[in-house]
C-alpha cells in the first residue's frame, strides 16, 4: 500500500453553516492544514489527515463510497441520504460514530398562521412542501398520515403564499425564517446536530489507529469546552456535602494540608458550567480558598 493511501481523507462542507465549526474543531485536535489554490483540499501538514471540501449534500455518498474514511454533517443530511438509499434497495455504507454538539436544528412542520391545527391528523389529505422527502415520508407513513410531498430544493417557507402546499417541513434553529413567513411550527419531524460519519469500508490498522486518535481527540475538545478545574479547602466533616455540590465531578482529589488535621484540600475536574451559585454554596457549605480554572486539553 502506497502512503498516499495510508492517509485519512475526512469530508467537510466547503462553505456553509458547519464549516467554521468543523474547522476550527479539527484545528482544536492538533491538525495543521495547507489550502490547495481551489480552495478543495487541504493537505495536512503534520498529521496524515487530508480534508476535501464539498458540498454537504455530496458528504454521505463520498463515504459511503470509500473516497473519504470520514466525512462532518448534519444528522438531517446524513439521514436523508440513509432513506434515499434504502429507497433505491440498497444501504448507506457509513456509520455515525461521532455526536459534535453543534449545527443544532430540527426539521419541523409548519402551518400557516391563520390556519388551525389539531394534532398529526390534521396533515390528513393535504400537501405539504420539503426538501427532505425521505424523512417526511418516513414520519408520514409512522403516523398514517396520506398526503402529498411537494419537492422544493430551497426557499420551501414561501410554499404556502405561492399557493403550492398547504404546510411546510423544513429546517428550524430560533425560528426567525418561520415567523417572518407568517407560519408557526405545529410538528417536530426530527432532531438533527453536526455529526461524524465513518465508512464502513475496512481500514488498515495505521489508518483505524489514526481515526481512533481523531475521535479522541475530538471528544477531549467537547469535553473541556465547558470543564473547569476547581481548587477548594474544605472541612474534613463537610467533605460530602461539597463532593456533592460539585457539579459533573465524581471523584475529586482529597489532599491533607499540613498542619490542618480537621481540613482537606479538593481538586476536581467539573465536567458542567460552574455558576457564581455553585460557588455560592460550596461557600455556605464551609469550602473557602477556592479557585477556578480553565481547562486547556483533555485525555480520558
Ligand atoms: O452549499 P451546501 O449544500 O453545502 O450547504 P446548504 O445550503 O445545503 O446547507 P447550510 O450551510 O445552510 O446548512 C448546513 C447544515 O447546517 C444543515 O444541513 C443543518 O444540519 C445545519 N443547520 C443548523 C441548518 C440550520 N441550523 C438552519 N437554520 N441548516 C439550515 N438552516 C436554515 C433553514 O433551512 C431555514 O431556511 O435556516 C433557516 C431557518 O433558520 P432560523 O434560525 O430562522 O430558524
Ligand atoms: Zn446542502
Amino acid at each position: 500500500m502506497n502512503t498516499k493511501e495510508q492517509r485519512i481523507k475526512i469530508a467537510v462542507q466547503k462553505s456553509g453553516r458547519l464549516t467554521d465549526h468543523s474547522l476550527d474543531l479539527l484545528e482544536r485536535c492538533g491538525l495543521k492544514f495547507t489550502q490547495s489554490k481551489d480552495q478543495l483540499f487541504c493537505y495536512g501538514e503534520n498529521m496524515p489527515v487530508d480534508l476535501l471540501l464539498v458540498r454537504d449534500d455530496d458528504i454521505p455518498a463520498l463515504v459511503s463510497d470509500d473516497v473519504c474514511d470520514l466525512g462532518i454533517v448534519g444528522l438531517n443530511v446524513v439521514e436523508e441520504k440513509r432513506l434515499q438509499f434504502e429507497n433505491n434497495g440498497g444501504e448507506g455504507q457509513f456509520d455515525r460514530v461521532f455526536q459534535l454538539d453543534f449545527g443544532h436544528c430540527h426539521l419541523a412542520i409548519a402551518a400557516p398562521e391563520a390556519a388551525s391545527y389539531d394534532g398529526v391528523a390534521s396533515l390528513q389529505n393535504t400537501r405539504i412542501a420539503t426538501s427532505y422527502t425521505g424523512i417526511l415520508t418516513d414520519f408520514l407513513a409512522r403516523n398514517n398520515i396520506q398526503a402529498e410531498i411537494v419537492y422544493f430544493s430551497g426557499a420551501v417557507e414561501i410554499a404556502p403564499k405561492l399557493g403550492r402546499a398547504d404546510f411546510v417541513c423544513d429546517l428550524v434553529s430560533s425560528g426567525a425564517t418561520l415567523s417572518a413567513n407568517q407560519l408557526r411550527e405545529v410538528e417536530t419531524v426530527f432532531e438533527s446536530e453536526a455529526v461524524v460519519i465513518q465508512t464502513r469500508a475496512p481500514l488498515s490498522d495505521l489508518k483505524q489507529e489514526w481515526v481512533a486518535r481523531i475521535l479522541q481527540r475530538l471528544d477531549g475538545v467537547l469535553q473541556v469546552r465547558e470543564s473547569k478545574y476547581i481548587m477548594l479547602h474544605a472541612p474534613r466533616a463537610a467533605l460530602a456535602e461539597i463532593t456533592r455540590l460539585l457539579p459533573g465531578s465524581e471523584f475529586p482529589t482529597v489532599i491533607p494540608l499540613e498542619g490542618q488535621p480537621d481540613k482537606v484540600a479538593v481538586h476536581a475536574v467539573c465536567r458542567e458550567f460552574v455558576f457564581w451559585e455553585t460557588l455560592e454554596n460550596l461557600k455556605s457549605a464551609g469550602a473557602s480558598s477556592l479557585l477556578v480554572l480553565p481547562v486547556e486539553k483533555m485525555l480520558a
